[in-house]
């Protein structure tokens, strides 16, 4: 097994689920790749060093440009806040290390295509943790679908409800609040939180054309953190759209960080001509199907718990009956990345896949702003589906 030196910029929530990622990995899949968590970088010397003590890396290092020109890191893993994420990836491409990247990829649809370009003109490997694509009975989804028992597509619907924004005295801006700041995050919950729905999205039912939505800021003023001063909101706090994908099937997305009592409800649904499925974050082991062709007096929905060998990714862990959660799917997501480098090609979603949701998400806001239908750019290729896209140990 080769030895891969990680140089992970960012100690927060996903500098710990890329962490432990890569340290569960080599327990569970036989990759031929070793990860070693060799430096994490953050500002905060004393914290940094006390993540690393807990993780078990190496070293430390407060600047990420030093990271990146260090000839002991093989992969660049971006888990710091948005506005970090373009300068970073470019200049680990540039320095030719492998890369991966917290999502969104970019703030915006510009940042993200600079970062693919400069990407694939160093050719270096890469990936964006959309990770929710590896959740077992998702990937389980993807698998009916592509063998057609759903027959043509009809309706996709998505949702990701929070409620953790709606104090009015909650502040912005600084660790944890970011995202609540536009200037870091880019967007609300449209890059946040329907990133999500739609890298899914595109994954199991293909690409999206155009797209009408509406956004709304319900508390327009906050505390900023960092300058102590009381500054508008410009983030979506909630956003909705209608949808019409490639092949025919039409869609509405929500987001919200004000439905009060969900904390992390993402739900999807899709019918076909012979089938649905249903899926939810909250009893994510399970799949939902129904399927119109079976024998009348059965017919109903089945809820199939993904928990069998013979089902995406479970091979891999305990017995039949016991259940994985949340942070397996990071682990899968590096464990395909793992694969794929060892057959040179990268794991989906790729920079270029992640491009394709950001300008997604370009067109949501376009729309909100200018209440009007907007067409989704093209990130040239397809959004993945085939290939590279393929889960290598699903
Ligand atoms: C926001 O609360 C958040 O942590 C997102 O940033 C993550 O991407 C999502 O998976 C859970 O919610």
């Amino acid at each position: 097994m080769k030895k891969l030196n990680i140089g992970m910029v960012g100690y927060g929530f996903m500098g710990r689920t890329h962490s432990n990622a890569f340290a569960q990995v080599n327990h569970f899949f036989d990759v031929p790749y070793q990860p070693i968590l060799k430096t994490v970088c953050a500002r905060n010397p004393a914290r940094a060093q006390a993540f690393a003590e807990k993780w078990g890396y190496a070293s430390v290092e407060t600047d990420w440009r030093r990271l990146v020109d260090s000839p002991e890191i093989d992969l660049i893993d971006i888990a710091s806040p948005n506005d970090t994420h373009a300068q970073i990836a470019i200049a680990a491409a540039r320095a030719g290390k492998m890369v991966m990247c917290e999502k969104p990829l970019g703030r915006n649809g510009a940042e993200a295509e600079a970062m693919t370009k400069a990407i694939e003109a160093a050719g270096v490997p890469n990936m964006v943790w959309y990770n929710y694509r590896r959740v077992p009975a998702v990937t389980l989804a993807r698998q009916l679908i592509d063998e057609g028992r759903l027959g043509k597509i009809y309706h996709y619907r998505a949702k990701f409800l929070q409620d953790w924004t709606i104090a009015t005295d909650l502040p912005q801006g600084g660790e944890g609040l970011w995202r609540l700041d536009v200037n870091v995050a880019g967007s609300g919950v449209t890059g946040d939180l329907l990133a999500h729905c739609i890298d899914t999205a595109m994954w199991l039912n293909g690409g999206i054309d155009e797209v009408s939505a509406m956004t709304e800021t319900f508390v327009k003023q906050r505390k900023h953190n960092l300058t102590g001063k009381v500054e508008p909101v410009g983030i979506d706090d909630a956003s909705a759209f209608l949808a019409r994908f490639h092949n025919g099937s039409l869609a509405t997305f929500e987001a919200t960080r004000y439905a009060r009592g969900h904390k992390a409800l993402y739900t999807l649904e899709i019918n076909g001509e012979h089938a649905s499925i249903a899926w939810d974050l909250h009893d994510l082991h399970r799949l939902q199907y129904f399927d119109h062709r079976d024998e009348g007096r059965l017919r109903g929905w089945r809820s199939i718990h993904v928990t069998d060998s013979d089902q995406p990714y479970m091979k891999h862990w305990w017995v039949p009956g016991l259940q994985i959660g949340y942070e397996h799917t990071f682990i899968h997501q590096a464990a395909d990345f793992l694969t794929a480098l060892g057959e040179t090609q990268s794991a989906s979603p790729t920079f270029r896949d992640a491009l394709q949701t950001d300008y997604v998400t370009d067109a949501v806001l376009d729309s909100a702003a200018n209440k009007k239908w907007v067409k989704v750019r093209s990130a040239e290729r397809a959004p993945a589906r085939g290939g590279a896209d393929a889960v290598a140990n699903g």
